[in-house]
């Protein structure tokens, strides 16, 4: 802390002057703004781990700030930062509130009314913030409710001796380095940080202004720190560890023997993703936590019976199915890694659309899930489409709680954005004339069937490899179709056609590999893959907005 330096300032005549000099105190305004935010913040953190971990104001604002954030930017986002998009919001955000708490410091040592509007503004959004999310109550608001008041409070105690007149004898001839306390131990100390001291200079201003800092950056990790350790008692990873899941009426089919190419293919895509490795993309900050006893999905809408379901209601059926289905994302670049597969567990999504009498006349299905995201799949591919499912277990394991947990759509052949709906709690049987889900409202396709996409894992690109023989391996998908030939071309060669792992399901992506002699130098190497009904994919390239990236994957490959 630069507070040292307050005391080397040679006394001058005027009273005034025996104020730090103005360039000082205005640092130490700076860090005051820094140290009440940062209070504020603390003590909202601890308040909710009362209210609930989604009434956090950081929280709130992310999500809020996802909400508002104009698509480019989050497409941009979602590119640049993948799956740590999140942690790239959280940390600008709270360079924002920094820069800003910065200002409210300085402004407030001029005019303290100016500086506590600052931080009231401040608390203001993020009140407004953790109201109006999809899922809130109006308690929500209390964390940044009182964090503000602590964020008050704080800035007042912190400026306090920073704006000291009482300090009116000149500076002591010498100081040591470090802020002794004049009187020592606790109860002058006390004194000193409720501004009772006796004041015998300018030294004790200084001492009182680092006692408080020291005080506020205590409660403020503390309070913070505190809070989000009692803010784990709302997670549900203890309930999913004791969910049971129920044998498939109907289990996946069996994989063929040496199904999985990339048990001898260094690099290449496993066939089934592990869950710690399956790609993430979705709105929420903080995941929503729902426990499976308090989990209801409602059906509401175009149904003739509509009905409400518990976890257990569905855990219960006789006709859960288990299938190997590949999920990809709208956003996925050519090249991109934004697609997995998985063993997925759940309800046919068909038998049960049915059962609740969905009507002719609804051709779109609203998705809504507990933290407001809704997300339309068309009620044609959701009762037609082999498969389509809510799904509960992933892998073996119920679903992860960034995955969905408890329950989630899938409906294959669709993009995620359209059919994937995670923490599902509602399905509305509607019309796409009626209502805009989130990402259509966002200009995004209302319809986006999967197109056709190869990718090549291995080699990678500009990475130099030993001249001489080696495999290019890769996956191609085109769900609910299939792949039935994937072509890899070297330099100016021909297309040369590529084996490809055992058919086992068209949900399912395929894996290809293709040995090349590769001569020393470098080498341009591009895929292409056919689905079954025929379709190769095209060259055109196109960006992933409005409805999928398209083109071939093409790579620069450097052979020593
Ligand atoms: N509730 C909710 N569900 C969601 C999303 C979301 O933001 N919120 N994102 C969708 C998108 S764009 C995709 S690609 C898939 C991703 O699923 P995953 O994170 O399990 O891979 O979830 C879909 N379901
Ligand atoms: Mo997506």
């Amino acid at each position: 802390m630069p507070v040292v330096t307050v005391s080397e300032q040679a006394p001058r005549a005027t009273a005034d002057d025996a104020a730090p000099r103005a360039g000082v105190r205005r640092s130490l305004a700076a860090l005051v703004g820094l140290l009440a935010a940062a209070v504020a913040l603390g003590v909202a953190e601890l308040v909710a781990a009362v209210v609930g971990p989604a009434s956090s104001p950081v929280v709130a604002v992310g999500d809020a700030a996802i909400t508002l954030t104009p698509e480019p930017v989050k497409a941009f986002a979602i590119r640049t930062f993948g799956e740590n998009d999140k942690i790239a919001l959280i940390a600008g955000t709270l360079l924002v509130i920094a820069l800003y708490a910065l200002l409210v410091g300085l402004v407030g040592l001029r005019n303290r009314v100016l500086g506590i509007a600052g931080i009231a503004l401040f608390g203001a959004v993020g009140v407004v913030a953790a109201v109006t999310r999809p899922s809130a109550g109006v308690g929500n608001g209390l964390p940044a409710l009182v964090g503000t008041l602590a964020g008050v409070i704080a800035l007042m105690a912190l400026l306090a001796p920073l704006q000291s007149r009482t300090a009116a004898s000149p500076a002591p001839a010498e100081e040591g380095p470090a802020p002794v306390p004049s009187e020592g131990g606790l109860a002058g100390r006390l004194r000193d940080v409720l501004g009772a001291g006796d004041r015998k200079g300018a030294g004790m201003d200084r001492r009182r202004f680092f006692l408080t800092s020291g005080v506020a950056a205590g409660v403020a990790v503390v309070a913070g720190g505190g809070g989000r350790l009692l803010q784990r008692r709302f997670d549900v990873a203890g309930d999913r560890d004791d969910l049971v899941l129920p044998r498939p009426a109907s289990p996946a089919p069996a994989l063929p023997r040496g199904a999985d190419l990339a048990r001898d293919v260094e690099g290449l895509t496993p066939l089934l993703t592990p869950n710690r490795d399956f790609y993430r993309v979705d709105t929420a900050i903080a995941v929503p936590q729902i426990r499976p006893a308090d989990y209801r999905l409602t059906m509401t809408g175009k149904f003739d019976s509509p009905r409400t379901y518990t976890l257990q209601d569905l855990l219960d059926r006789d006709d859960v199915i288990e299938r190997d289905i590949t999920l990809t994302c709208v956003s996925n670049e050519v090249g991109g890694k934004l697609a997995g597969t998985a063993r997925w567990l759940g309800v046919p999504l068909g038998a049960l659309l049915r059962e609740n009498g969905v009507r002719s006349d609804s051709d779109q299905l609203v998705c809504t899930s507990q933290d407001g995201m809704t997300i339309g799949a068309p009620t044609r591919s959701a009762l037609e489409v082999e498969d389509a499912m809510l799904a509960f277990g992933m892998n073996g394991e119920p679903l992860p709680v960034e995955h969905g947990f408890p329950v989630r759509m899938l409906i294959p052949g669709l993009y995620g954005y359209v059919s994937a709906c995670k923490w599902l709690t509602r399905i509305e049987a509607t019309t796409f004339d009626a209502f805009d889900p989130y990402w259509v409202e966002r200009d995004w396709a209302a319809q986006a069937p999967i197109k056709v996409f190869s990718r090549i894992d291995t080699p990678a690109p500009l990475r130099a490899f030993p001249a001489g023989r080696r495999p290019i391996a890769g996956v191609a998908w085109a769900q609910t179709r299939g792949i039935a030939r994937v072509e890899v071309k070297v330099d100016d060669e021909d297309w040369v056609e590529a084996e490809l792992s055992p058919e086992v399901d068209a949900d399912l992506w395929r894996q290809w590999v293709l040995t090349y002699d590769f001569p020393a130098g470098q080498h341009a190497v591009a895929v292409r893959a056919t689905s079954a009904d025929g379709e190769t994919q095209t060259d055109e390239r196109a960006r992933p907005f409005p409805n999928g990236a398209s083109g071939w994957h093409s790579i620069q490959v450097i052979a020593r």
